[in-house]
């Protein structure tokens, strides 16, 4: 949504504005705001653990916004030296299993230890139903209140791959701002799973107790991803269930071939509610991180992630760069027409294209 006036609240081109922001509120926190800061000013405050500011600064890396898009670049490389010094937890499950139950139990019992915890989400059905949000945060109300916990919505984005960049490039700027435990939740849809497996150390599915055949319903991959299953809501009435399903799945894991990380997924118990088996999954997590730090696999596949997200950042920006040019833009039109009068192969077209865009850039 696009302001006829000018403003000095700097972030609001090529961000989603709230529709019923209150004038007299947004002429407040545009006061307080005044102009955006320099890079400079952004890398001093995040590095210093600046909430506000580390939030703008992922508002930048969110934005669609051009110039937005330019300076979240320059701080995250500024950041990056600062980056890569947490434990990044992934956790998946269908929607109502607990997820966000179970973070806000495990991140109160994480600042317990003294840990910094930051939250972020890869959610792609939340652009759509952005009431989940603040459901979740419900769910959260301790953790949202607690000074060594961050938490952030999912971004919004048209396309996963975008939103999954985004909250990739958040968990920089998080470290940077001393966050040690990173904690990003998904949901059981699409392909957000595979894209938060590459991007964190430890992936956790969550799972409820079913009848009988409890890998019924579960994606094989989603299985294979998992260092851990937890199945959660093992209280009251529950607790049989998930005591059996708790065999069972210990049953299923040792079909699975084994990991690349040499470690055997384990399945735990848990009661988000009550607060059981916490400390239990995060003893485990504990275990992991020492285990595949020994035998190298903890290196090696942040190692991997980092080509892995090397490459597609440059592939994201190379086609956005591309498209967004106007003259190619044009060139390409005029090409399209030329392939429709059998002028020219497609072939031959991008060439010429690509060859346009090397003498431009
Ligand atoms: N009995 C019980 N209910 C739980 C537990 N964890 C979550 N719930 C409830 O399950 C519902 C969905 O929880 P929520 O955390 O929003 O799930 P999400 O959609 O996966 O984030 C809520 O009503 C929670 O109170 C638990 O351990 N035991
Ligand atoms: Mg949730």
């Amino acid at each position: 949504m696009k302001s006829k006036k000018p403003s000095s609240l700097q972030e609001k081109e090529g961000v989603p504005q709230p529709e019923t922001t209150s004038k007299s509120s947004a002429k407040k926190i545009q006061n307080k705001r005044g102009k955006q800061p320099s890079v400079d000013a952004f890398l001093e405050g995040v590095l210093a653990g600046n909430i506000p500011l580390l939030s703008r600064a992922i508002t930048l890396v969110e934005s669609t916004n051009q110039n937005h898009h330019k300076k979240a670049n320059q701080i995250l490389e500024a950041c990056l030296p600062y980056a890569n010094q947490s434990i990044r937890i992934g956790i998946t499950g269908v929607p109502g299993v607990g997820k966000s139950t179970f973070i806000e139990a495990f991140g109160k019992y994480l600042t317990s230890l003294g840990k910094k915890v930051a939250v972020l989400a890869v959610d792609p059905s939340s652009s759509i139903n952005k009431g989940s949000i603040l459901g979740d945060k419900t769910r959260m109300e301790e953790l949202v209140t607690d000074v060594n916990a961050f938490i952030r919505p999912s971004p919004s984005g048209t396309s996963l791959g975008g939103v999954a960049q985004k909250t990739r490039e958040s968990i920089i700027l998080c470290e940077a701002a001393g966050f040690d435990t990173i904690l990003i939740e998904t949901v059981g849809v699409g392909q957000s799973e595979t894209m938060v497996h590459s991007m964190v150390d430890f992936f956790l599915l969550l799972k409820i107790a079913g009848a009988g055949d409890e890998l019924q319903g579960i994606k094989r991959g989603i299985i294979e991803m998992a260092d851990a299953i937890v199945i959660n809501k093992s209280d009251g009435d529950n607790i049989k269930n998930t005591k059996l399903a708790k065999v069972e799945f210990n049953r299923a894991l040792h079909l699975y071939p084994a990991k690349e990380s040499g470690w055997q997924p384990r399945v735990i118990t848990t009661s988000a509610l009550k607060n059981t088996g916490i400390e239990e999954v995060y003893k485990m997590v504990e275990e992991y991180i020492t285990f595949t730090k020994k035998n190298h696999f903890f290196d090696t596949r942040r190692n991997e992630q980092n080509s892995f997200w090397l490459l597609s950042t440059i592939e994201h920006n190379l086609k956005n760069s591309f498209f967004k040019d106007k003259e190619i833009s044009f060139a390409l039109i005029k090409e399209i027409d030329n392939i429709k009068n059998g002028v020219s192969t497609p072939f031959s077209a991008a060439k010429k294209l690509l060859n346009l865009y090397d003498k431009r850039s």
